[in-house]
């Protein structure tokens, strides 16, 4: 396979494969940034189907499941999720907006999926911002309590929950740098696998502007 990287340290790349169309593991667009090290990626695809240490999911509160990633999620992994997530939600009754609960993936392919409780978005002044961001942080935080290297999330927030991409996109990249460039840190490598190319697009966007507004 052949592969195209145009890549320069510290600067945002965007990796082509030529042999994209006869081979759908390699994703046609991808774009990535060396973080001293660390590997920030973007890409467009299934979640479910990137083989990582952990997979994050956009939740709710009850934990019950429902449509877009989490039912995605769910399907694919099978119901011994479910069956933790109901032990959990017996126990503490749920989990709070801008916090996240761990299951281990059933199905999956990881060992962890971490379920996130992105906020609803309203018009930005009731600390959608905050909790968005801490969504980000918390599964970080997870990650690092079970050794997790490489770690998937999606786009929390701005589906059902209708955070705005251009708003949302920018927040949880910097949640992710912020980690990233830690100076003790067990994250290796983020991949938000963004599901659509509308997506795809403002989390580009975004990370290019970023990287032109002075990240290192
Ligand atoms: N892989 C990656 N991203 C996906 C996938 C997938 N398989 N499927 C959808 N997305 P949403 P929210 C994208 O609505 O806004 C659920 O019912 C989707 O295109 O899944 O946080 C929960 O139970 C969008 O870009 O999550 C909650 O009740 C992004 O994932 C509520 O929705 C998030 O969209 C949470 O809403």
């Amino acid at each position: 396979m052949l592969l195209l990287l145009a890549k320069k340290k510290g600067t945002a790349s965007t990796i082509f494969s030529l042999s994209a169309p006869f081979f759908d593991v390699i994703p046609y667009h991808c774009m990535q940034i060396d973080l001293n090290g660390k590997i920030l990626r973007l890409m467009q695809d299934d979640i479910t189907r990137l083989a990582v240490d952990a997979i994050c999911n956009a939740a709710n509160a009850m934990l019950a499941g429902g449509g877009g990633v989490d039912g995605a999620i769910h399907n694919a992994g099978g119901p011994a999720i479910m069956a933790e997530l109901n032990a959990i939600r017996t126990r503490d009754g749920g989990c709070s907006t801008g916090s996240a609960v761990a299951t281990t993936a059933g199905l999956l392919p990881a060992r962890f999926v971490f379920h996130a409780v992105g906020p609803v978005y309203n018009d930005g002044q009731h600390g959608e911002p905050r909790l968005l961001a801490s969504c980000y942080r918390t599964c970080l935080q997870l990650a690092e309590e079970r050794m997790v290297k490489r770690i998937s999330f999606p786009s929390i927030s701005t589906g059902v929950y209708g955070y705005p991409l251009a708003d949302a996109a920018p927040i949880a990249l910097q949640a992710v740098r912020d980690h990233l460039t830690q100076e003790r840190c067990v994250v290796e490598e983020v991949t938000f696998v963004l599901f659509d190319e509308r997506t795809r697009l403002a989390y580009e966007r975004a990370l290019r502007g970023e990287v032109a507004g002075g990240w290192k």
